[in-house]
């Protein structure tokens, strides 16, 4: 295994440089995987397309942005007591700044910069069976050779772009919340459109109506959402959290989601009506993602207990909104808790305001963009700024975009036409040397994903070094191993009613996206399980 990087001649023309492993992507999988393989005494290189590290916290930075987990300061890396004694979080909840700060001071801290290659596109990744190395073609120019390639891509990271009759005329200012530009967006005098209401249109339509002339909000699917209950992190709150920290990272490890509470084992229809109104009124006024820690553990397993929690938030809307016909409209219809949990802050207060509009698209649909406006089946609606909070082409969609060639020259897209085929969320029958942070198969969105990357990383680097040890080469699973992980993830999923809903976890947002759904939703079994597969010599991969 080489340790130092060598620019020689790729015998096409440009020069080539070698490491053992190439990252891609620089936000908090690909930060923590470039500091784990150097420590390991690997040379590394990481190509990022932004210009910082920081990857969906770089840009994500529409108004509103902030993190929608059980959040500070347990959002965040755990294997460096340093790292967490010299960062205060300010926020419960923090805002896309303060995460990407953070990033930013981890990065000076481990000195990662030296290593990352920003406003570097990855645009080919192919494996030469007979070198047993992969080669990555940068849109740069350059070239680089690696024994292993890690793909810290970002489960949420390809934009989802609306096809819409004549959009790309539309002449105003057009912004997608994933891709928020650094300058600063004035919304002062300007009739801003909205398409979706998932977490991102959610968060950003109350900070937008707060400036804008008027505001039109375009919902397809009405969402569920909870008050976020943001508030200030006490610095006695930081300080205990720091005195016991190993304590908390104990938890974290040892609970399903990766943060360190325990959920309440209760279920919902072992309680009054009475009782379960109160335990909701309380986590309602408390806010934050306490429905799903401290609300009952079958909400999402039980038609009845769904439908119980489904009508009480059904009628906090009525109860909040103060027109009755946008109340209607805003009535969400499928189960509660089987799209991703979002928080907000005012976001049903927003409709009570005089410069909101709320256009039910599955009564009104879009018929097409003009120059100057958008225009429904009921009539035409004069625009200048147009926001796509439209989301991602998620958990799969930046593997895809990035589509490696594996053995024989078989791409991914060719592999996953039917499919996300994968062995334990972290590799792919025919991709030898390449895995995945987050991918398909894996717990992923359903995790705290910094601690969920770390273990992932730690995992594939004793990987690496047991290869080292026995002389191994080139490392992929079986097909049968990635039949029978495919079987796992969809028993699981099948125990509970999340697979019922269209949702960006089934991949319904994305049309001929294949339909099912593709997380792992044991996050702590996930990890036992794949210790277990190292402890039996890792069962299911065959080593060259
Ligand atoms: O994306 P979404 P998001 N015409 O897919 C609608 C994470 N996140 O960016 O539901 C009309 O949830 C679509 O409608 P429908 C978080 O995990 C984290 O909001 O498909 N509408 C939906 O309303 C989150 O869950 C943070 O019918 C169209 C919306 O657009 C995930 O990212 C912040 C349409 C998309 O909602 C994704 O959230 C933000 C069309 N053609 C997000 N296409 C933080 O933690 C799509 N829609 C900071």
């Amino acid at each position: 295994m080489e340790t130092t990087s060598k620019a020689q001649p790729s015998g096409e023309g440009g020069s080539i440089e070698h490491y053992d492993a190439v990252i891609i992507g620089a936000g908090f999988s690909g930060m923590y995987a470039l500091h784990h393989l150097r420590e390991m005494g690997l040379s590394v290189r990481v190509y990022d397309g932004a210009s910082g590290v920081g990857g969906t916290w770089w840009y994500n930075r529409y108004p509103g942005a902030r993190v929608d987990a059980p959040g500070s300061p347990f959002y965040c890396y755990t294997f460096s007591e340093e790292l967490m004694k010299e960062w205060d979080w300010a926020e419960l909840q923090a805002d896309q700044s303060a995460v990407l700060d953070y990033l930013e001071f981890v990065a000076d801290r481990l000195d990662l910069r030296r290593d990352i290659q920003f406003e570097t596109w990855v645009q080919d990744a192919r494996y030469d069976e007979s070198l047993q190395r992969w080669t990555v073609d940068t849109s740069t120019g350059l070239r680089a050779s690696a024994q292993f390639l890690i793909c810290a891509v970002g489960a949420l990271s390809t934009t989802n772009m609306p096809d819409i009759p004549g959009i790309l005329d539309f002449a105003g200012e057009c912004y997608h919340t994933g891709r928020w530009p650094h300058e600063p967006v004035s919304f002062q005098g300007k009739r801003v459109a909205v398409i979706g209401t998932g977490s991102s249109g959610i968060q950003s339509i109350p900070e937008i109506a707060k400036e804008a002339d008027h505001v039109t909000v375009l919902q397809r699917t009405p969402q569920f959402t909870f008050p976020c209950g943001n508030r200030p992190v006490k610095p006695e709150d930081m300080s205990e959290a720091r005195e016991n920290w190993d304590t908390y990272v104990a938890k974290m490890y040892a609970s399903p989601a990766g943060f360190p509470f325990d959920m309440n084992v209760r279920k919902a229809l072992d309680d009054t009506p009475e009782q379960r109104r109160a335990l909701y009124e309380a986590l309602w006024q408390r806010g934050g993602v306490d429905f799903l820690i401290d609300g009952y553990s079958d909400i999402t397993t039980s038609e009845e207990a769904n439908a119980w929690l489904a009508d009480f938030c059904r009628d906090k809307i009525r109860e909040i909104v103060r027109d009755p016909e946008t109340a209607r409209k805003l009535m969400p219809d499928h189960f509660i808790l089987t799209k991703r949990a979002i928080l907000d802050s005012g976001y049903y207060e927003t409709f009570n305001r005089d410069n909101v509009t709320l256009v039910d698209l599955r009564e009104d649909p879009i018929e097409r963009f003009t120059p100057a406006s958008v225009i429904t089946r009921s009539g035409e609606h004069p625009i200048d700024m147009l926001v796509l909070a439209t989301g991602f082409d998620a958990i799969s969609g930046s593997m895809l975009r990035l589509n490696p060639k594996g053995r024989g020259g078989e791409s991914l897209k060719e592999r996953w036409q039917d499919r996300f085929h994968n062995y334990l969320g972290l590799s792919v029958a025919g991709f030898p040397n390449m895995f995945m942070i987050h991918g398909p198969g894996s717990p992923g969105v359903f995790y705290n994903m910094p601690l969920g990357a770390e273990r992932q990383m730690n995992w594939i680097g004793n990987l690496i070094s047991d290869m080292k040890e026995r002389g191994m080469r080139a490392v992929e699973p079986t097909t049968e191993s990635e039949e029978k992980w495919d079987n796992v993830v969809a028993e699981k999923a099948h125990s509970t009613l999340l697979p019922r809903t269209d949702s960006w976890w089934t991949g319904a947002n994305v049309p001929g996206k294949p339909r099912y759904f593709s997380v792992y939703l044991d996050g702590g079994g996930y990890h036992q399980i794949i210790s277990d597969v190292a402890t039996k010599g890792y069962e299911g991969f065959v080593f060259k």
